[in-house]
């Protein structure tokens, strides 16, 4: 079995192209799975995965290396059920140290053995913005991790090229292969199916990594604290009225209006909307505004349940202010706040850390 482990920052890209490599096995015939990871418990983007008719577990309230032991159990689950070929397992975005805390374990551990492969996605804008030497959007240690998941790639995919122009596009290339041209890249854009053809086509022709990693040099304090630095809020929301898709997207717009006029700086802002047996995601990510689709047909469903996953660099009771606040003054709908956490992510404690 071979196990895909994507990784890199928030609003990067790896559940897009997860679930476009993971569509383009099952056509081509291959039992494929997915596991998803997030400090949070209610995660968009297990449903996103699961609405696609994909197989998915989830492993919730911590990343891999600190939750390694549900990792397991859902690969050796698949492994019994399925019995996949491949398992995409996508690891939070502001988690690094991969190496360490969960390549080298699961390769310890193994018993059948299996071939990983770690992928690091980068958004191919703030990856040049950074490389110019710009460090004004994240708190300096949130930057720390970004470069942390970079370090320890062996593939990095450098995703969303087609956001650029031709001259920015060879600008940006300059500086990334000046940076990383010790390393093996893939310039992508995820929306591509032959994108993500050749992306698979590379993870499945080379052999994936069954000798543990290098560690990472890393000062976990560092990592802590630029964790810590970036707001969770994950909240369910139930819209009953006429218009409840309109009032659906009306939310996520002010809410990320407020969040930018505030300057609070975006990991990522997922959305999940789901009328009847209809589900949209949506997201807005560090340089974008949500990619709210222009030609979408209204569902006539009254009742609309809209998930929130907001990453954000700032105080969680912030966050959730700001979203109860423009609930609130929404009065014409009947909108229910059905579940809600906010926090921000406790100091990373992986079960192993297998140093080589
Ligand atoms: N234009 C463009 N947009 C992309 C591409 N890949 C992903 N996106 C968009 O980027 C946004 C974030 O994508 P996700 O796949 O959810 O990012 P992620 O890395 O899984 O994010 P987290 O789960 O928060 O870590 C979505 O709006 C995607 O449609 C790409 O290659 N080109
Ligand atoms: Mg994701």
């Amino acid at each position: 079995m071979k196990i895909f482990l994507v990784g890199g920052f928030l609003g990067s890209g790896k559940t897009t192209a997860i679930k476009s490599a993971a569509q383009h096995f099952i056509k081509t015939g291959r039992r494929i799975a997915v596991i998803t990871n997030d400090q949070g418990l209610e995660q968009v983007d297990t449903r996103f995965i699961q609405s696609h008719h994909i197989p998915v577990e989830e492993v919730t309230g911590g990343c891999f290396c600190c939750k390694f032991d549900d990792l397991k159990r859902h690969i050796d689950g698949f492994e019994k059920s399925l019995n996949p070929e491949i398992i995409f397992a996508e690891s939070v975005g502001s988690c690094t140290d991969l190496g360490a805390t969960v390549i080298n374990p699961l390769l310890q551990l193994k018993e059948n053995g299996h071939e990983i492969k770690l992928s690091v996605f980068a958004d191919i804008r703030l990856l040049g913005y950074f490389l110019q030497g710009k460090k004004d959007i994240f708190h300096g240690n949130v930057n720390y991790i970004y470069e942390k998941q970079l370090e320890e790639a062996d593939l990095i995919i450098v995703n969303k090229i087609d956001l650029l122009n031709d001259e920015q596009l060879q600008l940006a290339k300059i500086l990334i292969e000046k940076e990383y041209g010790h390393k093996k890249i893939l310039y992508q854009n995820s929306l591509l199916e032959k994108d993500i053809i050749d992306w698979v086509a590379l993870l499945m022709q080379e052999t994936g990594r069954n000798e543990t990693m290098q560690t990472l040099d890393i000062d976990y304090d560092r990592y802590a604290e630029g964790e810590a630095a970036l707001a969770w809020l994950d909240e369910e929301i139930s819209i009953e009225d006429e218009n409840a898709f309109g009032i659906a997207i009306q939310i996520i717009q002010d809410f990320y209006k407020a969040i930018t006029e505030k300057n609070f700086s975006i990991g990522h802002l997922k959305f999940l909307i789901r009328s009847g047996e209809e589900e949209i995601k949506i997201s807005a990510t560090t340089l974008s505004a949500p990619d709210i689709p222009k030609h979408i047909e209204k569902p006539k469903t009254r009742n609309v349940h809209l998930l929130v996953n907001a990453r954000v660099q700032v105080e969680p009771e912030i966050l959730e202010d700001i979203l109860t606040g423009l609930i609130t003054k929404m009065s014409s709908a009947q909108i229910i706040e059905l579940k809600k956490t906010a926090f921000s992510p406790s100091y990373p404690k992986p079960m192993y850390r297998m140093q080589t």
